[in-house]
């Protein structure tokens, strides 16, 4: 079910819009709907950060490592304490995660505890950062499967299915937050003047005719048989198992997963990040499906598209810890079933 399109003469802020959503349901209390408000102004916080970052003095590496081994700057600090910050003392959550922060967040026994659970990941492509390039924030929210107290591991490790809402941030050109609860995406973008999200891209639909294909295609060498193959596809250079060649697709590639994802979406095409054996730390990829695979699957499936590990909807995995990497394809459901063709053919 969709809420309707606002006619051209109507201002759809996000507040408005959350509360639309929220009474379809009658028995919605509106815990829903204030903590994905939180999450808009945690998001108009950073975006408020990210695009001053020269100046800012905010610029560059922090010197810390994080649970990946990768260097932490000092943005995505800032971006982890805003969320975690804005959501801890509201009483909707029950327990946070977030891919800067080792094991899970508890909310401090000085809070009440909601029903729900926040994954977060706070600024995802963050490399970037130095070089202006656009970078995100992405989130999904579960129900708690504890029945109450402060909320657990058990709580965070939960499939895709189970997502209540996802959705990221970006912070490009403008800022714009793009969410689904399941009832369609729907995209906002900031309105730096007014400070606040309005609605610019109701019901977002993946275009059935990709344009583009995103990988890091500097690995090929250490990818699969099945995953080359299924790249050359994409360039108009291989059969598929019925001897068909496809129009070959436009490469893009940012390194910045939500611009890359962002743009498919509304461009139509697949980003994928498959296993290759070039850093013996991903042997599973290098994406999280927690705080990247899940959210931004559920986002593409509400949009028409779907999602895979190159052998499982990313949606079913159910996933054993926290920090959990997999190989990801997303995008159009056509391209993501033939990467899943090749895997199958060529990569036993
Ligand atoms: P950073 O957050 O460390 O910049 O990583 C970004 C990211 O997780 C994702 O946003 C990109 O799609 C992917 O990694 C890029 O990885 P490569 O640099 O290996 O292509």
């Amino acid at each position: 079910m969709f809420i309707k399109t606002p006619d051209d003469t109507q201002i759809m802020t996000i507040e408005r819009h959350f509360l639309e959503e929220q009474h379809i349901y009658p028995e919605a209390t509106g815990v829903l709907t204030s903590l994905l408000y939180d999450i808009a102004l945690a998001g108009k916080v950073i975006a408020s950060q990210t695009t001053r970052g020269g100046l800012a003095e905010i610029l560059g590496q922090s010197g810390n490592t994080n649970v990946q081994g990768e260097q932490v700057m000092k943005l995505d600090e800032l971006a982890d304490r805003m969320v975690s910050r804005l959501n801890d003392h509201t009483g909707r959550l029950a327990v946070m995660a977030s891919e800067e922060q080792e094991g899970i967040i508890p909310i401090s026994p000085r809070y009440p505890t909601g029903k729900y659970v926040l994954l977060y990941d706070p600024l995802d492509g963050s490399s970037n950062i130095d070089y202006n390039v656009s970078i995100g924030t992405i989130f999904a929210i579960y129900r708690r499967k504890s029945e109450d107290g402060p909320g657990t591991l058990d709580d965070c490790l939960q499939k895709g299915r189970d997502l209540v809402a996802s959705g990221y941030l970006i912070y490009g050109a403008s800022t714009m937050l793009v969410y689904t609860s399941g009832m369609g995406v729907h995209g906002f973008t900031l309105d730096p003047s007014v400070g606040e999200f309005l609605l610019t891209h109701p019901n977002i639909r993946m275009p059935e005719k990709p344009k583009y294909y995103s990988v890091n295609q500097g690995y090929e060498k250490f990818w699969s048989e099945g995953v080359r193959r299924f790249t050359h596809y994409l360039q108009g250079d291989e059969p598929d198992a019925d001897g068909q060649y496809r129009k070959g697709l436009s490469l893009r590639y940012i390194g910045s997963m939500v611009a890359d994802f962002h743009r498919n979406l509304l461009g139509g095409g697949v980003f994928y990040y498959p296993v290759d054996n070039k850093d013996p730390r991903y042997t599973q990829g290098k994406l999280r499906i927690t705080y990247e695979g899940a959210p931004l699957a559920f986002i593409t499936e509400q949009a028409g598209g779907s999602s895979s590990n190159g052998k499982q909807n990313l949606l079913d995995i159910q996933p054993t810890s926290l920090h959990q990497r997999t190989p990801l394809f997303i995008g159009n459901r056509d391209l993501v079933e033939k990467a899943e063709e090749f895997i199958r053919l060529y990569d036993r």
